[in-house]
């Protein structure tokens, strides 16, 4: 029984070590200057999500459903990679509405160019693209490995 609570202590001993060293890494990480700071990345969007799949069959086939959709400005569109990845958002510089250029911006963390979104190549995994501040009209995008598969997205903000 003493055996069993030591053991017991031992291992909460160890977790709590660990933890502490997790959390002085991310203290580190924190205090590295970065583009985007790491809880920005995991923070949940104040407003509303739509989540849009990206689908395919990895050779023919690929898909953003849907593929048009009504959103509100301030609305958070998360793209989930449902199959066929990698997959990724992008939109037309000539096809959105003035002055969303500058909203997107700010709205695409991470980009791999101007309105370009990284590659999102995990299951499940997710991009976040938000809308806060956008202009009213419509964005024509594509998903840059399957635009020539027809994977293009329109979204009309109101
Ligand atoms: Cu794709």
């Amino acid at each position: 029984m003493r055996f069993t609570q030591f053991s017991t202590l031992v291992a909460f001993a160890v977790v709590a070590c660990g933890g502490e060293k997790k959390s002085a890494a991310s203290e580190a990480e924190a205090a590295t200057p970065a583009n985007t700071p790491a809880a920005a990345a995991t923070a949940e969007p104040a407003g509303a999500v739509v989540e849009v799949k990206m689908t395919g069959n990895g050779t023919s086939m690929a898909a953003f459903e849907p593929a048009k959709l009504t959103i509100k400005t301030g609305t958070t569109v998360r793209f989930i990679n449902v199959s066929g990845g990698p997959h990724d958002v992008a939109f037309y510089g000539d096809s959105i509405p003035k002055g969303a250029a500058e909203a997107l911006k700010k709205g695409m963390p991470n980009p791999m160019s101007d309105l370009t979104g990284p590659f999102v190549t995990q299951p499940n995994e997710k991009y976040d693209v938000s809308f806060a501040g956008a202009p009213a009209g419509v964005y024509k995008g594509y998903c840059l490995p399957h635009v020539a598969l027809g994977m293009h997205i329109a979204i009309t903000v109101q």
